[in-house]
């Protein structure tokens, strides 16, 4: 196996033009990989640490020019040399090299553009896929069947990630009955343009916000499901087409109260607001439904709902084992979100997945609001098996891209292509 000859980072714009990193690595027989960082907006507190340097006159505080510098002039000497055959050792070496707990001394960025890029060099390098390439490095059982992801598409944005005036975060259709992922882009497709004729037919804004998805002026979350519904209905899949929805609700958590959809709710009320939306809508899956540090309201929900719908923890894991086990000891969901970036190296967040697929856990592979044209995420969800993939909605290359890569490895495997419904 070849050793790694160069590793070299710059700064590049991520899709709401803020700076981010990518990371180029050359290894000794000419492979070469590149990667790129995503950057969160609704980020968890418990996140590994985003390098940004913070001098206002300069990209308002966030260019990553210390991070790029952390890759060339400290990281690309540690690992120089270093054999790329176990990509364990690598991340263990910029673990140890970086010795703080939330990488707040290198950047978890300037960590994960290294780690990524080094995975594609080493596919490179076997002649392999990225998708087949991390299957084999993490040891993944992979039979004659491979899975690809079914894909939670945020058509209608809110929260954070838009004006809008929602209070949750995302609402996703989710294409279940379908024969095959190439099928189910198409039907999450065709629902997105039936809601934009039905938007602008409303009166409503077809503009979208950061992840692609439509960003009208709706009410509330009842508003926007039936939106959704009428949509679904008009392209013709309903029953194939469900919901989910993204609350990230630390967002719209202050003073003890949830404060949603013009109501003010507390941790207990606020699973009866879910139970109600998950009898009215076919609803299959929630994110975040409570703050961050809310373990009762997490709990009170897995008690309510987490035998009938898909509760995934995003703020309140940040792909963090310790926190996932901690989740899975307190029964406090039944899956968890999983974003590279949150953590900061590419076996930590398998180590995540993993974990969450050992106690029979779903792991949803998961972008970030701030994206570029890195689709590392679409081989992650392929190679690790998970299952699930939260990409964005069906415009805006950023997002759209992870679903064409999709479409290529579903091309690549063939017969050996398989899509299921976790729902
Ligand atoms: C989320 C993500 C991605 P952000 O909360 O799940 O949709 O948003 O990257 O802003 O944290
Ligand atoms: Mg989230």
């Amino acid at each position: 196996m070849p050793t790694i000859q160069t590793v070299k980072a710059r700064q590049i714009l991520d899709s709401r033009g803020t700076p981010t990193v990518e990371v180029d690595c050359t290894l000794s027989d000419g492979s070469f990989g590149r990667a790129a960082v995503p950057s969160g907006a609704s980020t968890g507190s418990y996140e590994a640490l985003e390098l940004r340097d913070g001098d206002r006159k300069v990209y308002g505080g966030k260019s990553v020019y210390k991070a790029v510098t952390n890759v060339n002039a400290v990281i690309a000497e540690a690992v120089q040399g270093m054999d790329v055959s176990d990509h364990r050792k690598l991340d263990e070496k910029l673990i140890v090299l970086d010795g703080t707990p939330n990488k707040s001394k290198l950047g978890a960025n300037a960590i994960l553009g290294v780690s990524m890029a080094v995975c594609r060099a080493r596919a490179l390098a076997e002649k392999k896929s990225l998708w087949q390439s991390l299957a084999d490095q993490y040891g993944v059982k992979i039979g004659t069947k491979v899975m690809l992801p079914v894909p939670m598409m945020n058509v209608i944005n809110g929260g954070k990630h838009a004006d809008s005036g929602l209070s949750f975060q995302e609402c996703m259709i989710i294409p279940v009955g379908l024969p095959s992922f190439a099928e189910a882009l198409r039907a999450g497709d065709e629902v997105f343009i039936a809601l934009k004729k039905l938007l602008s037919e409303g009166g409503y804004s077809t503009a979208v916000g950061d992840e692609g998805g439509f960003a009208p002026h709706l009410k509330d979350s009842a508003e926007a499901f039936s939106f959704l519904l009428k949509a679904i209905d008009a392209a013709g899949y309903i029953g194939k087409v469900k919901l989910g929805i993204d609350a990230a609700a630390s967002e719209f958590f202050s003073d003890g109260l949830y404060h949603i959809d013009g109501k003010s709710l507390n941790s207990e009320a606020l699973v009866s607001y879910y139970e109600n939306l998950v009898a009215g809508y076919p609803l299959v899956s929630i994110e975040d439904s409570h703050s961050e540090d809310d373990w009762d309201g997490f709990e009170a929900m897995a008690g309510a709902l987490g035998n009938k719908t898909q509760l995934v923890g995003d703020d309140l894991f940040v792909t963090n084992v310790t926190r996932i086990k901690e989740g899975i000891e307190k029964k406090a969901a039944n899956a968890v979100l999983i974003k590279l970036n949150q953590i900061g190296t590419v076996s930590e967040t398998v180590d995540a997945i993993q974990t969450a697929q050992k106690n029979g856990w779903n792991a949803v592979v998961s972008h970030r609001s701030g994206e570029t044209e890195d689709t590392f995420i679409a081989h992650l969800a392929v190679g690790l098996q998970s299952g699930q993939i939260k990409t964005g909605s069906l415009s805006r290359t950023d997002r759209v891209c992870k679903y064409n890569e999709l479409l290529r490895i579903e091309e690549e495997l063939g017969e050996r292509a398989a899509y299921v419904s976790p729902f």
